[in-house]
């Protein structure tokens, strides 16, 4: 089993990119984002709780999403491996990860960090505002709520992979297929590492 984490700050390109990896290495994608959204358009009472959540910018509760986390991976136990984008974002959701894997005799393979400035980061996020209807994206004060809690609750995980040589920085800014070429180097190199282990 391959499981990665794609990392980054809010519009970095996390859920763009997973797209295309899921596909090409046949992994299950799990995007707390997305989870989260679809609960808030089925209206159902946790999409309501974690609206008031998302809408100001805030992490939703850890255990509302790593609940999520372990009722997903209960779901799909015949995957070749899980594409974690938007999880972990807090320590406590990183220990927990860690823990439910270990429960399945797996770890994480890999942590690819995707790395985009901060102006860019807000010009992608406006700009899919304008389309998506994504309340959280269309108030400049609320995206950089989203900055600021990613730097205190979010960036400091890192550590915790980089301890374990799992985590690996890639340039997030460029065209869409170029990152995708850089991310898909690292998987490769790593696949290649685990396989000769
Ligand atoms: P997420 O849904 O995880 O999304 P995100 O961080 O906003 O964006 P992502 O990095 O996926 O960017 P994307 O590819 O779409 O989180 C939303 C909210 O949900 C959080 O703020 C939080 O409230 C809640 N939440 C989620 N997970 C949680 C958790 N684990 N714990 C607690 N709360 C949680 O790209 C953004 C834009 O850039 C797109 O328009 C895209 O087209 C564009 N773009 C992408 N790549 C580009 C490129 N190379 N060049 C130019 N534009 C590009």
């Amino acid at each position: 089993m391959f499981n990665l984490i794609l990392f980054g700050p809010p519009g970095s390109g996390k859920g763009t990119q997973s797209e295309k990896l899921v596909e090409k290495y046949e992994l299950i994608h799990l995007s707390t984002g997305n989870l989260l959204r679809e609960e808030i358009a089925n209206r159902t009472p946790l999409g309501l709780e974690a609206k008031n959540f998302m809408d100001k910018g805030q992490l939703v509760p850890d255990e509302v999403v790593i609940a999520m986390i372990d009722s997903c991976l209960e779901h799909h136990k015949q995957a070749v491996g899980f594409l974690f984008d938007g999880f972990p974002r807090t320590a406590a959701q990183a220990q927990a990860l860690d823990k439910l894997l270990a429960l399945k005799k797996t770890e994480i393979g890999l942590v690819l960090a995707l790395e985009v400035s901060e102006e860019e980061l807000v010009k992608r996020l406006l700009n899919r505002g304008k389309t998506s209807g994504r309340s959280d994206d269309t108030n400049e004060a609320v995206i950089h709520q989203r900055f600021i809690v990613y730097n205190n609750e979010t960036a400091p995980i890192a550590e915790h992979y980089k301890k374990l040589k799992r985590f690996q920085a890639i340039k997030g800014e460029g065209s869409v297929d170029e990152i995708f070429n850089y991310l898909c180097q690292a998987i490769d190199k790593r696949m290649k590492t685990l396989a000769s282990q």
